[in-house]
């Protein structure tokens, strides 16, 4: 509980709540972030990244390790045994039945099972179950609004607010990692399911959490939907998927799972906390600076 108690802390000494509070959080959350010299993905925290995964590792991955392999072995063969020393006089021969109805047929096939084990995957992504909380992300040049619209059923609560990238410095002394730590990270409840509506405000931007195993677009004037239910708690990190301008690679997503109660108490904080700012622009722009 040091970190609820370090919220209530923070609310005291209002002003510096943000840095306080993400430092205070890491100290009991596990941090999920990158590792040098490691390939692959991150680790799978949701349903629907461990059915991706499965379907790269023991799908894709065969299927087009067994394709390289023969289309290798072919060019071999073909280049030792027919080149122009070794088989000075060609064959004259044009067209074999039963082997082109083969390589038609055979690469259909794969494409079938292919779409087959990935139907179900897309499906699970692309029909958002009911929501235990909505929050509003919104990409502009070049960092995110998170809006908790509503979150307790009361239209007064909802919350809104800036999260911008922190400069060298500043991850180093807050023990995040550079260039994917943020002022004010995303919050939400662990195990709950989680719908993101996804827009922009000025260009083209993606919501990408890979961990989660969501990346939607964010579009100026249309809304895109996708959803997560992470079972562990934990610090994860994503980052803008879409180029979107000159600082398209410092505007990341820093996402803190909690546990339920924590989440809670992080939420009434920041309503105290945001209460007496008046336009939340300026709040933007002063951290952007
Ligand atoms: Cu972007």
């Amino acid at each position: 509980m040091r970190y609820t108690s370090n919220l209530r802390a923070s609310i005291l000494g209002a002003g510096v709540a943000a840095s306080l509070l993400s430092s205070s959080a890491m100290a009991d959350l596990e941090q999920f972030t990158p590792k040098d010299k490691a390939i692959g993905f991150q680790p799978a925290v949701t349903e629907v990244a461990e059915q991706i995964h499965i379907f790269h590792n023991f799908w894709l991955m065969p299927i087009i390790t067994v394709i390289v392999v023969l289309i290798t072995v072919l060019l071999g063969i073909i280049v030792v045994k027919f080149n122009a020393k070794a088989n000075p006089v060609p064959q004259k021969f044009s067209h074999n039945v039963k082997l082109e109805v083969a390589w038609t047929l055979i690469p259909v096939l794969i494409l079938v099972v292919i779409a087959f084990k990935s139907f179900p995957v897309l499906y699970q992504q692309d029909v958002i179950p009911e929501a235990d909380l909505t929050v509003k992300v919104t990409g502009y040049q070049w960092y995110w609004d998170y809006e908790y619209t509503d979150p307790a059923g009361d239209a007064d609560k909802t919350l809104t607010y800036s999260s911008v990238m922190l400069s060298d410095e500043e991850a180093k002394a807050a023990g995040k990692p550079r260039l994917l730590g943020v002022d004010n990270p995303m919050v939400v409840p662990v195990g709950k399911t989680i719908v993101v509506e996804v827009l922009a405000a000025d260009v083209l931007h993606a919501f990408a959490m890979p961990a989660f195993g969501i990346k939607i677009d964010a579009v100026p004037g249309k809304m895109n939907q996708t959803w997560f239910k992470v079972n562990k708690p934990g610090i994860y990190y994503g980052q803008c998927s879409e180029l979107c301008g000159a600082r398209h690679a410092y505007m990341p997503i820093e996402v803190h799972v909690l546990p339920e109660d924590e989440y809670n108490a992080w939420l009434a904080a920041k309503q105290i906390e945001y209460a007496n700012v008046n336009t939340l622009d300026s709040v933007q722009f002063a951290s952007a600076n």
